[in-house]
């Protein structure tokens, strides 16, 4: 079966370029320049499907790095399945995720990966690769992470938040990073001080302060930028690579780009929630409608200018990739498990489909280019975690993940227009983009076209990873 995208502009993070995509089985085999007749067949002709780019960017896949299918927090799960998350995130226009396997104190490293191969095999749409949480470290744990780096899994998440549950104090930090920094794995971080922050949650509850927004107000963005910068300093002792998860407070990112400026290997990646949603327009709806947008980090005080800061930092590269930290909730029974008591509500914002479309109305509205939309949104989480060449890139040899979007479509986000993750409701409800996911295709198998969703459940492949490109 063999593809030919005819027309389009190819757009990589070093340029855009006039070519035509040939596409053979699950790989890209050839960019011809228009009017080039050197390989001698006329591949219009002979292509088993041709499709007219005329107008549209033809871009890799996107890559979404973090996203939490079927996660279990607070009592419930995340209610997208790998089979309706992959199926949304295609809908919008990403051909991979890298999801969090989940080890939770006393349990085996081992045992969390194979429960989360069980949740994938056969179910996604699109392609997968695993990161690993590592929720108790220890002895076993610690080991274990070498085993895992030699399957392809070479990226480990540790949480300086949640006492009791995925928390690590700084000794573990500490192990977990000499472990990487000797066997080149990654160490992703979610940085925020759990141990002031439950402190400050419990004097909140205790003073009747109960909605929503107390959930952001109890993780002021002293706790992200203390843990930032205790996280840098210990990656910095053990010489580990370390990449800061979705990162919201403009003080912790500044805390980070003042690493980076001293030549320090360590990354930052925020979401689309932190550069459009806020606290006081969200979190701080009436009643309990705030629910919806309670995630961690929280969404921050537009007030202050966060927002706009994290859009400078995509463009200067102080903050490296955006993903959307995917773990939807249904407001009924499960948002709802926190009427009375912010603390309760779970954990998560689901975005998985709309990432690109989001970053995208950020190159229109002039705060990113073209090219830079492609690095953020794909080429950078291949490099960042092992995926680059087979993933992030059009180029012969590469597998044929590829979009073709459209400038003069239009996106309405909503629930009733479109939306394909599981859930009851958009935390995106009414945005708007000047732009339009046309077609994509996932390793050489049409998954979206003409409106319609022609992708099935076990298309999708699990990928192991490489080392990243970004270790000294
Ligand atoms: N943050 C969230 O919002 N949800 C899941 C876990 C996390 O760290
Ligand atoms: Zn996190
Ligand atoms: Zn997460």
């Amino acid at each position: 079966m063999t593809i030919l995208i005819k027309n389009g502009t190819v757009v990589s993070p070093t340029g855009r370029t006039q070519a035509d995509v040939l596409v053979d089985g699950e790989k890209i085999v050839a960019l011809v320049t228009p009017g080039d007749t050197s390989l001698g067949v006329d591949l219009a002709a002979t292509a088993d499907t041709v499709i007219d780019a005329a107008g549209k960017y033809v871009i890799p896949g996107g890559i979404d790095c973090h996203t939490h299918m079927e996660l279990p927090f607070g009592g419930t799960f995340a209610s997208d399945t790998f089979e309706t998350g992959t199926r949304a995130a295609a809908w919008g226009g990403t051909t991979t995720i890298i999801d969090f396997a989940v080890q939770v104190q006393g349990a085996r490293v081992q045992d969390g990966l194979a429960a989360w191969h069980e949740k994938a095999r056969g179910n996604c749409a699109i392609d997968y690769a695993f990161h690993q949480i590592i929720g108790g470290v220890d002895d076993d744990s610690l080991k274990a992470m070498d085993e895992l780096v030699a399957e392809g899994i070479t990226s480990f998440k540790l949480f300086m938040a949640y006492p009791g549950v995925f928390y690590s104090d700084d000794g573990q930090i500490l192990k977990a990073m000499q472990k990487a920094s000797d066997n080149g794995a990654m160490i992703m971080m979610h940085a925020e001080n759990g141990i002031a922050i439950d402190v400050l949650v419990a004097q909140a509850l205790a003073r009747g302060e109960t909605d929503p927004v107390y959930h952001g107000l109890t993780r002021p963005w002293e706790t992200e930028e203390e843990a930032t910068h205790r996280a840098i300093m210990l990656a910095r002792l053990t010489g580990a690579p370390l990449y800061i998860v979705h990162m919201s407070a403009k003080q912790a990112v500044g805390t980070l780009a003042a690493a980076r400026n001293e030549g320090w290997n360590v990354f930052g990646e925020t979401c689309p929630q932190y550069l459009y949603l806020s606290l006081e327009e969200n979190l701080a709806a009436p009643g309990f409608e705030g629910a919806k947008w309670v995630c961690s980090t929280p969404l921050r005080s537009r007030a202050e200018g966060h927002q706009d800061e994290l859009w400078k930092y995509l463009a200067t590269n102080d903050l490296s990739v955006v993903s959307t930290d995917h773990c939807p909730f249904c407001f009924k029974e499960q948002k709802e498990l926190g009427v009375g008591n912010f603390s309760k509500i779970p954990n998560g914002i689901g975005s998985v489909e709309h990432r690109m479309d989001l970053i995208y109305q950020g190159v229109v509205e002039g705060r990113v280019s073209f090219e830079r939309w492609v690095e953020l949104c794909s080429t950078t989480p291949a490099r960042m975690f092992g995926l680059y060449g087979r993933k992030g890139v059009i180029a012969p040899g590469a597998d044929a993940d590829i979009v073709i979007y459209d400038p003069d479509g239009h996106t309405s986000i909503g629930l009733e227009k479109t939306h394909h993750m599981n859930m009851d409701h958009s935390a995106w409800e009414g945005y708007e983009i000047d732009g339009k996911v046309d077609t994509v295709i996932s390793r050489g198998l049409i998954v979206v076209a003409d409106d319609e969703f022609r992708g099935h459940a076990g298309h999708g492949q699990y990928i192991p990873r490489g080392l990243s490109q970004y270790l000294i």
